[in-house]
């Protein structure tokens, strides 16, 4: 190699030795690389060589250009890397065992009621299925023999998607899964369906009082031979009283659902006000809770289970509103404020 060129490769590697940060770096890739740099200057001085002599010479210098920029190149990682690393030795240390002096978080009114709920079924030998808000018209209505058209549609206006799917409007859009699920084991062992699934529910209405557009329903099924309304009474009065655990009034009126016959409504007589009447059951002394009936036999059969062989009852509990009489709760609304202050003066009574 050139003389010239082997002093600059030298005094390259010297000063690249010296550099301390980016700043630096890049002021010596100037110096050595940029237009006029040392090494880019060597290229200049050509012109008056020999055509043979400028060749290998011409060469040469590329071949030191390429060299200083690899050079350059990893002296930019070395200091990168050691930047890095000395952001970190600066970031100041903690003790993640340290106890906090934060306030502990809560859980709301209506995930408390829900998991008593389940915990209530679960020992009755319900299982606690989960299932999708977003579903299809054939999950939230036409499997539960409510066709196209139907006017019980009209009570459960719902929020629809570009493609044709739906936030679900009830959770009874979960039956049609669930006795498909475990309709398979019915049949073959005689094992009792028996699911409850809790699940947010999304209706295009008014809010009022005892009105959300968002709530929470918790829907239980029970399917066997031989089930009765006697069943479905027993299940609802032993969840009832564990959850409330004082005598509570309710009351059975007739109650159409496409999807049950034939079909109940489960009132509770209104705790704000002891029955006398408020905006939180809309001045009437009743609140409706809990609607329920014996499973239709076409929901059955399209669930895949002989209604001549089997029979099962359905429950619709409006859990935002058991969260409100359980805990006193005077407006509906308030459940979805994301008001810490309000929230977090429940607990677990259990
Ligand atoms: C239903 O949604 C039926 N799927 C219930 C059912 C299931 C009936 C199985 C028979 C068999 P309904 O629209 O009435 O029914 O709602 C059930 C409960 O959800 C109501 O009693 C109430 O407690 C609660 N609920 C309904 N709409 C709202 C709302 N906008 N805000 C808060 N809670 C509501």
């Amino acid at each position: 190699m050139d003389e010239r060129l082997k002093g600059l490769e030298a005094e390259l590697e010297a000063k690249l030795s010296e550099v301390k940060d980016l700043v630096g770096l890049d002021s010596l890739r100037v110096s050595f690389l940029g237009k006029k740099g040392s090494i880019t200057s060597m290229l200049k001085g050509m012109k008056d060589m020999a055509a043979e002599a400028r060749k290998e010479f011409g060469a040469e210098v590329n071949k030191l250009k390429e060299a200083a920029a690899q050079m350059i190149e990893e002296k930019t990682e070395e200091l990168k890397k050691a930047q890095v690393e000395a952001e970190i030795k600066a970031m100041p240390r903690f003790d993640i065992s340290t106890p906090s002096k934060c306030a502990c978080g809560s859980y709301h009114p209506i995930t408390l009621v829900q998991r008593q709920c389940e915990t209530i079924f679960k020992t009755m030998g319900f299982t606690v299925e989960d299932y999708s808000e977003v579903v299809t018209d054939y999950e939230c209505f036409e499997s539960l023999n409510i066709p196209k058209h139907h006017p019980a549609r009209d009570m459960q206006d719902t929020y629809y998607l570009e493609n044709g799917q739906l936030l679900k409007s009830q959770t009874s859009a979960a039956q049609n899964a669930i006795l498909r699920k475990y309709g398979p084991g019915l049949v073959k062992n005689g094992t009792p369906i028996r699911a409850i699934f809790p699940g947010r529910c999304f209706r295009n209405e008014a809010t009022d009082a005892c009105h959300e557009n968002t709530f929470f329903q918790m829907e239980g099924v029970m399917v066997d031979k031989d089930i009765s309304i006697s069943n479905l009474i027993y299940f609802m009065k032993t969840m009832l009283s564990e959850v409330f655990r004082k005598d509570i009034k309710v009351r059975l009126r007739p109650g159409f659902f496409p999807f049950v016959e034939p079909g109940f409504e489960l009132d509770i007589s209104c705790l704000i006000c002891g029955g006398e009447g408020c905006p939180s059951c809309k001045h009437s002394g009743w609140l409706e809770l809990c609607p329920c009936g014996m499973i239709h036999p076409n929901v059955l059969r399209e669930g895949g289970i002989d209604p001549d062989e089997y029979t099962g009852f359905a429950f619709g509990l409006g859990l935002t509103r058991l969260a409100m009489m359980k805990y006193g709760i005077k407006d509906i609304r308030d459940l979805n404020s994301g008001s810490l202050k309000a929230l977090s003066q429940f607990t677990d009574d259990e």
